[in-house]
């Protein structure tokens, strides 16, 4: 933390503009000795300067140099950064004067750390600027930004304040007991309180669900027999011609993935091989990973053909699948009729792309992704999922061992871990290994 740090924080490559980034107690002396413009240890903060960077004598680049002095900086702790004209060799040469020149490398994601470690944000913010970054999806960066803004934080915080308060009221009544004017802690005057406790929490994990749909996209799943037009139909959404097509049935033999957005959402669709009894072992591995595709994505389009009827195999293949997770496609419209089925099915054919839109608006039902609120803040960072779990459990314990009407100072011992869990969501109480992890995962100059 008493190194100052650099790091190139644009993409590298050609660009028109490079930014490389100083934060640490010497950034202002480290860059002022390379840089020929003026002396940026004497300029006021947040201002922008003129000049050249320099080896020696020898200019390196005409550069824009901005200084922003701590605490009001990215780390709290001052700031520089260059900006170069963007290009590999240029930015290199200034990232390589600056170490010389006093500065060390920074690792993937340390100005990031230090603005936590100097408490400019918390954990969840700082796992937000990571989302923003790798956001797939307008609905993925509004919720990431949402988040960076400490949306998170501050249910957390609330839920870790109304704990706090009980953990307090019964240290209160174990430590004075003979004190009459305290409200004396009962399972009658404790359960409500930790009932509510734990419906806030149940409820941010039904939310997470929603989080990580727009976190991560969802996964759509395009299995039927063989020959039906699986690939037709994965090409068709994508409006590209992604997998291999032929009247061949078995053409597909490994998933083949693709991604459109519907909705502001992030859909993948996984076109799977055909499945059906075969002896060939190559196809037999593909029917092996459609199983797998069936099972795991979020939703199951079942492919049937409009042109013939209906097998056992087939509906075997529908029965695995839950009501909620399924959507019937029937494919081939333009072919005579020869089907029959009783469920809910979406028509149409990929010759004419009747029906896709149907296809399209199926999903959206299918996953109520119209209903879900921009308002509510939803955890989607599987970290802190899977603390708010954790707190749950510890409550839910809390609660049964008061029911059982064990003594309060061994239902207090649950309380304090949840109230701990909760702490290591925003990093209130965290280890040092874990911030390395977590850090490690970001960009180098982020
Ligand atoms: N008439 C008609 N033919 C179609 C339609 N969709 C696909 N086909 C044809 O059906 C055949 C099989 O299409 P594919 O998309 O390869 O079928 P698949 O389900 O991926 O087959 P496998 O990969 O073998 O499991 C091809 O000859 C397609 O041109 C459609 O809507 N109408
Ligand atoms: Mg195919």
């Amino acid at each position: 933390m008493d190194d100052t740090i650099c790091a190139i924080s644009t993409a590298v490559g050609s660009g028109a503009i490079s930014i490389v980034r100083v934060s640490g107690k010497d950034a202002l002396k480290i860059v002022s000795s390379i840089f020929k413009g003026k002396d940026l240890t004497k300029v006021e903060s947040h201002t922008i300067h003129y000049g050249f960077i320099c080896d020696k004598d020898e200019k390196i680049d005409e550069v824009l140099v901005s200084v922003m002095l701590a605490p009001k900086t990215y780390t709290k702790e001052d700031i520089v950064e260059i900006n170069t004209h963007g290009g590999i060799i240029t930015t290199n040469r200034i990232l390589e004067l600056l170490l010389e020149s006093g500065c060390r490398l920074a690792e993937a994601g340390e100005f990031t750390k230090r603005a936590f470690l100097n408490g400019r944000i918390d954990l969840t913010q700082a796992e937000s600027v990571n989302d923003l970054i790798i956001a797939k999806s307008d609905n993925a960066r509004s919720l990431a930004l949402n988040n960076l803004s400490g949306s998170i934080s501050e249910s957390v915080k609330k839920l870790r304040e109304k704990i706090v308060e009980i953990l307090a009221n019964i240290e209160v009544n174990i430590d004075y007991p003979e004190y009459e004017d305290i409200e004396v802690v009962t399972e009658g005057s404790l359960l409500p309180k930790l009932k509510i406790i734990r419906d806030e929490m149940s409820n941010m994990i039904t939310n997470s669900k929603n989080g990580k749909l727009i976190k991560e996209g969802i996964n759509v799943a395009i299995v039927g027999k063989p020959n039906v037009g699986k690939s037709s139909i994965l090409n068709a959404l994508l409006e590209e011609d992604k997998a291999i097509v032929t009247d061949i049935a078995g053409t597909t033999r490994d998933i083949v993935e693709g991604s459109i957005t519907l909705n502001g959402f992030l859909i993948n669709f996984i076109d799977t091989a055909g499945i059906r009894e075969t002896d060939d072992l190559v196809e037999k591995i593909g029917v092996e990973r459609s199983k797998k595709a069936l099972n795991t994505a979020d939703l199951v389009i079942i492919v049937l053909n409009n042109n013939e009827t209906i097998t056992g195999y087939e509906k075997e293949i529908m029965q695995l699948v839950s009501e909620d997770k399924k959507i019937i496609f029937v494919n081939k419209s333009d072919l005579e009729n020869k089907i029959t089925i009783k469920d809910d099915y979406v028509l149409g054919n990929t010759i004419d792309k009747n029906g896709l839109d149907s296809l399209k608006k199926a999903i959206i039902n299918k996953l109520n992704l119209n209903n879900i609120s921009k308002d509510i803040t939803y955890m989607s960072n599987v970290r802190q999922i899977d603390l708010i779990k954790k707190a749950l459990n510890s409550i839910d314990t809390a609660i049964k061992n008061l029911e059982n009407n064990l003594l309060v100072s061994i239902v207090e011992i649950d309380i304090k871990n949840a109230w701990n869990y909760l702490g290591e969501i925003t990093g209130e109480v965290y280890q040092d290994e874990l911030i390395d992890t977590l850090f490690s995962n970001f960009c180098l100059g982020k």
